[in-house]
């Protein structure tokens, strides 16, 4: 059996997506995505530049020995590029074998380990009232996990606040837009949303918070302890993860569980925080980690320490990875959430699936193969749009983490 061809699919059915569609000369194909938001025209060329020419003629059964090619062979190794490449790759081949077998991935994983998969819903709003508002919606529709995020007073834009109702969407423009920020107008407003939240809601309903890499160590470990007695599933990003030491000074000052990993590609970014027993969710996802193969390692380290995964979902990893991730999900013995933001029904359109929705849990389908197809006579109709995510200063101008 050998690859016969392999292209690169870009599509803006809302937002842009990035998926590989790998063929074989027994005429059975997957794909994978390969989507970096707001870099995506990088990861393209490195597919069609140097990835597809080496694949031409391998034969698509060797999973392991591919990734091992891709990643080795590359030289230069890691980083959001090069793994998104590879992860497409990956994801595509664990498609070929499904349909192969006439076996869903999960199968192919070792089976359910559940049925379903509880997946957390992004609830906003421009204020207080206004989120406490959106989760309400969110405990309607049945989500037993919801993330909060609100505006704060005074700052432009904050994190994670949408214009719509249920997509927040932050690559919002052609050039990178400017938010502000301030961590003690933060500092002195979060803890008055959860306070709110649980007064309204009570304990029932697993609560989440994203601190998106803005708050030093030390402000971290505060706004961890600030809202102990608000019972978070997890404070997610609470501070930039590339040095992992830094999180021993949140872990010493608070017990609220802590998540981070939506920006990690390999296993190394992750090794020390899952040794030391740093976090409680790890947050690495099929499209951004390497693929399936790599997750899986990564999500065996993680059980050894009773760390727990908690894939990153936000609209711009295709529904791709979000049908490839349940697979995983309902496989992995150490599950611990999936992030589920949904995408547009246009977006739907595109990526035909077989996962569904139903109170606050999200199930596979048992199709061969990850379950979520590319119509590309649509897909092409919604041509790329460059989009970046934008930065964030503070007041004084400083460049800051957005
Ligand atoms: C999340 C993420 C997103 C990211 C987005 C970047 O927790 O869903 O932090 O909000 O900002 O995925 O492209
Ligand atoms: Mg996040």
């Amino acid at each position: 059996m050998k690859i016969q061809a392999a292209r690169v699919i870009v599509t803006c059915p809302g937002r842009n997506f990035v998926t590989l569609k790998i063929e074989t000369d027994q005429g059975v194909y997957g794909i994978g995505d390969a989507t970096l938001n707001g870099r995506e025209l990088a990861v393209v060329s490195y597919l069609e530049d140097h990835v597809i020419p080496c694949l031409i003629g391998m034969d698509p059964r060797r999973i392991e020995d591919i990734w091992q090619y891709l990643y080795r062979g590359a030289y230069w190794r890691r980083g959001p590029v090069t793994m998104r490449a590879i992860s497409a790759v990956d994801t595509a081949l664990w498609d070929i074998k499904g349909k192969m077998a006439g076996m869903p991935v999960y199968d192919l994983l070792g089976g359910r380990s559940r049925d379903g998969i509880m997946v957390y819903g992004h609830a906003n709003g421009g204020d207080i009232e206004e989120t406490v508002d959106a989760v309400g919606s969110y405990i309607d529709m049945g989500y037993k996990a919801i993330r909060a995020q609100t505006g704060v007073p005074g700052i432009k834009d904050a994190y994670g606040v949408g214009r719509g109702k249920l997509f927040y969407e932050p690559a919002d423009a052609a050039l990178p837009s400017v938010t502000g920020w301030d961590t003690r107008k933060a500092l002195n407003h979060v803890p008055k949303l959860f306070e709110k939240l649980r007064a309204t809601y009570g304990f029932d309903h697993h609560l989440l918070h994203d601190g998106h890499h803005r708050y030093t160590p030390q402000e971290a470990a505060n706004l961890g302890k600030m809202l102990e007695p608000y019972q978070l599933f997890w404070l997610e990003d609470c501070t930039p993860a590339e040095n992992q030491e830094a999180f021993k000074l949140v872990r010493q000052h608070t017990v609220t569980p802590l998540a981070v990993g939506e920006i990690f590609n390999t296993i190394w970014d992750c090794k020390d925080l899952i040794q030391n027993q740093l976090i409680d969710f790890i947050r690495c996802t099929v499209v951004g980690a390497g693929g399936i193969t790599h997750l899986r390692r990564i999500a065996d380290l993680a059980a050894l320490y009773q760390v727990r995964t908690g894939s990153h979902g936000a609209t711009d990893l295709s529904p791709v990875t979000m049908g490839a991730a349940l697979h995983f999900d309902t496989w992995v013995p150490n599950f611990g959430i999936q992030e589920y933001m949904r995408h547009t029904p246009e977006t739907d359109e595109v990526f035909p699936h077989d996962y569904r929705f139903e109170a606050g849990e999200m199930f596979v389908g048992d199709t061969p193969g990850h379950g979520v197809d590319i119509d590309e006579t649509l897909a092409a109709k919604y041509p790329y749009k460059p989009a970046y995510l934008p930065v964030a200063r503070l007041e004084d101008g400083t460049m800051w983490n957005w």
